[in-house]
């Protein structure tokens, strides 16, 4: 019987989701990405060699595994394109390993243009901190239901017809509402229409094709996009991406039932990050050498992978976890970057909250209570030796194995796997 997993993250994404996927995928056949665009940055290193991902799912450095992009992604072709020649550069076979679901709605350059000046109009405290990638007003066009799908790129005529409607009423916006410059229709159509060639070869219907896949007897790997703590429903709103993070976006967003996703694995940094604007109640000072908040942000390298802006950092927040667990009817965890809090003396857990007078052990709903939060933290003695690259769960320290035994009781959900460093090997499969 195949076995499907769902792999998502649990806090604010760059859990290292692209390292697990690509580790599983030893034992897929095929791996989906159902959310998100190219806003999500997933980095793999095999060997000397390290692949950085927007679009292309992670199964793709493994050869003969069927990549599919799911219906529930916004698709920017341009960007796609060019990420496919770069891999091919490195002698890796795209073409005719990747396929494209008709239904994804297309990011054209206006897209961009109105997240860039949205964000630009916001005052410091608003701005939600976007890649700038046009993800919102996508998924705005896509649920609006104007946007221009991989679909109607093979039909030109109507294709032109919807641009211009859809081009004229973002141009208004644009120059009249937010003071930007318009996008002109020629340049756009002319770049759309000849990346549609491109990608005419890879488009089928991927809904169809993974169920075809599951019936064969195929393990199929379902890749989460950023994190569950950025998902449009259930994260900070309105400091989240225009997506759907959580699990069960894995069905809706790649065209299955959700009774073939059998096991959800959530990627689980030891600390927490977040890049972007928006509440983050164990935030520590990751500026001052002798903070635990800069080693997380140097020896964690918490630079983002597509705008290169620094991650804020901070202590693992359970109460956060406990609620990302139970979104995603999480099956098990696995906890990455543990070597990143060697040599700490001391590890701080946020257990729960302070929220005016009452104690909570669950992050709040609105963006606003969770600005409000105070910390409860519970303190354990950290390691001096190194945890980096080790193999085997009886090698790690006895104080990281406590480390670990305590965050798996607060967040109510078992450790399977432990990821000790970037490459393939370096991972502890628990369970
Ligand atoms: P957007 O562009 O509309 O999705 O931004 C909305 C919020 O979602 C956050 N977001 C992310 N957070 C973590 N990692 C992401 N991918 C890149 C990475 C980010 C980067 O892997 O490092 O390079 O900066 C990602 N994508 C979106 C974003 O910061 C906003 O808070
Ligand atoms: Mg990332």
């Amino acid at each position: 019987m195949a076995k499907n997993v769902v792999v998502v993250g649990t806090q604010w994404g760059d859990e290292g989701k692209g390292k697990i996927v690509d580790w599983l995928t030893n034992h897929a056949q095929g791996v989906v990405r159902f959310q998100g665009g190219h806003n999500a940055g997933h980095t793999l290193v095999i060997g000397e060699k390290e692949y950085k991902l927007n679009l292309v799912p992670s199964g793709i450095v493994r050869e003969g595994v069927q990549c599919y992009i799911g219906n529930g992604v916004v698709l920017d072709i341009h960007h796609l394109l060019s990420e496919i020649a770069v891999l091919e550069k490195d002698g890796i076979d795209v073409r005719s390993r990747l396929k494209v679901s008709p239904g994804c709605p297309l990011i054209l350059p206006y897209h961009s243009a109105l997240d860039k000046a949205r964000e630009a109009k916001k005052s410091a405290e608003d701005k939600i901190g976007t890649t700038g990638k046009g993800i919102g007003p996508a998924y705005a066009d896509k649920v609006a239901r104007r946007a221009l799908r991989v679909y109607d790129l093979f039909y030109p005529e109507r294709f032109a017809e919807k641009l211009r409607e859809v081009l004229d009423y973002h141009n208004f916006v644009l120059t009249q509402y937010l003071g930007a410059e318009p996008v002109a229709f020629q340049p756009v159509y002319d770049q759309a229409m000849k990346d549609a060639e491109q990608i005419r070869p890879l488009v089928v219907d991927v809904s169809a094709e993974i169920y075809d896949a599951h019936k064969a007897g195929q393990n199929l790997l379902f890749e989460g996009a950023q994190g569950t703590l950025l998902d449009i429903d259930h994260g900070t709103y309105p400091f989240v991406t225009s997506s759907n993070c959580v699990s069960g976006q894995a069905a809706a967003g790649s065209g299955v039932g959700p009774g073939m996703l059998h096991y959800v694995l959530g990627i689980t940094k030891a600390y927490c990050t977040r890049v972007g604007g928006g509440p983050f109640p164990s935030e520590l000072d990751i500026e001052t050498p002798a903070c635990p908040g800069y080693q997380m942000s140097t020896v964690g390298r918490e630079f983002g992978t597509v705008t290169g802006r620094k991650r804020r950092c901070g202590w693992f927040d359970a109460a956060a976890l406990r609620r990302s667990a139970r979104i995603n009817g999480l099956t098990g965890l696995c906890i990455t970057k543990l070597d990143v809090l060697d040599g700490l003396e001391e590890l701080k857990i946020c257990t729960g909250y302070k929220l005016g007078d009452k104690v909570v052990d669950l992050l709040p709903v609105g963006a606003d209570d969770v600005a409000a939060c105070v910390p409860i933290y519970e303190s354990m003695p950290g390691w001096s030796e190194t945890t980096y690259g080790v193999k085997r769960w009886e090698d790690l320290p006895a104080a990281a194995q406590a480390y670990l035994n305590r965050l798996e009781v607060l967040c109510e959900v078992p450790i399977d796997i432990v990821s000790t460093g970037p490459e393939r090997d370096e991972t502890i499969l628990k369970r």
